[in-house]
């Protein structure tokens, strides 16, 4: 079969492989997809898109999206059969720094273009102005399919090591699953209070919307390595941790989330950070 131009194959029909593929046929694209286990397409072929049932078939594109579950399922999948020259392959599942680092080699090893991406999106939010995906590696790559990349929502080009998006995706998510950590531990806490979840998710987004802004602050702190805080300092953070720790433990949760915050704290305090701001906490965290 020869190659047809702006021809581009989704390779995973997960949640997410799907949303892609989606948005893809939606945005009239000629859309290819192949998926381990057949019984995923119905809907995707009802709206266009054609169904091949082998790797070999889905690599006959200009463009290759694999979204599939980790890099194992990518390497299992990728490296049965031969890319065909010219074809580019962008990698939209989840995998470490090193992982897409890995990937990376792989495809200059064989001479296929190749674009890591980190998914910063529900499947809900493909398609919509809230998408967005960062992309490392190979700017060619980014920039031959940056309109049909931004079918998906925004797209971010961050650099041209392969290993940056999955870098930032991480540090993303970090941020992300530590907050939920947080408001899960608040929200036993406030239930020993007798407070529902739903109640104190209230509570929690009016406070923590209102803070949110205050980043901005702790990451100029933290670029100028100032870690200034007039309104409060570790001395105060310490005070104020200890003591939730303290009506965790007597009101007989488990303080798993935040007995690491306090270690840290303690750290800090003790290597002489009384008067620092919370960003202080970075440099200790950046530099084990
Ligand atoms: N869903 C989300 O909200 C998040 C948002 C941020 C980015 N993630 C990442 O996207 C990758 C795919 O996620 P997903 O939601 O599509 O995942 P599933 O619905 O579980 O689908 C998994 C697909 O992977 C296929 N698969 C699994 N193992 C193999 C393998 N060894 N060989 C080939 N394919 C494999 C699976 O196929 P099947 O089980 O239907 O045959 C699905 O197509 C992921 O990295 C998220 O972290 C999503």
């Amino acid at each position: 079969m020869s190659k047809i131009s702006n021809r581009v194959s989704v390779l995973g029909l997960g949640a997410m492989g799907t949303a892609l593929a989606t948005a893809l046929v939606h945005a009239d694209h000629h859309v290819t997809v192949w998926n381990r286990t057949p019984g995923k397409e119905a809907a995707l072929t009802a709206a266009g898109a054609r169904s091949v049932p082998t790797v070999a078939e889905a690599m006959d594109a200009e463009l290759v999206i694999v979204c599939l579950l980790d890099h194992a399922s990518v390497m299992d999948t990728v490296d049965t059969t031969p890319v065909p020259s010219g074809t580019a392959l962008i990698n939209l599942t989840s995998t470490t720094p090193n992982e897409s680092r890995s990937l990376a080699e792989w495809a200059r090893g064989r001479e296929i273009p190749f674009l890591d991406g980190g998914i910063m999106a529900t499947p809900a939010m493909i398609g919509t102005e809230a998408g967005n995906i960062i992309y490392s590696g190979d700017n060619a790559v980014f920039e031959a399919h940056r309109a049909l990349l931004e079918t998906f929502g925004t797209a971010d080009y961050l650099g041209a090591d392969a290993g940056t998006a999955a870098t930032v995706d991480f540090a993303l998510l970090a941020a992300m699953y530590t907050m939920f950590g947080g408001f899960q531990h608040g929200a036993a806490l406030a239930s020993t209070a007798g407070m529902s979840a739903s109640a104190f998710a209230e509570r929690a987004h009016a406070l923590l919307g209102a803070l949110l802004g205050t980043l901005f602050d702790e990451g100029r702190e933290i670029d100028a390595g100032r870690h200034t805080d007039p309104a409060q300092n570790l001395a105060f953070t310490k005070k104020a941790v200890d003591a939730i720790v303290r009506a965790g433990r007597d009101a007989g949760i488990d303080n798993a989330y935040l007995e690491p915050t306090r270690t840290l704290i303690d750290r800090a305090v003790a290597g002489g950070g009384r008067e620092l701001g919370s960003s202080a906490l970075y440099e200790l965290i950046r530099h084990p």
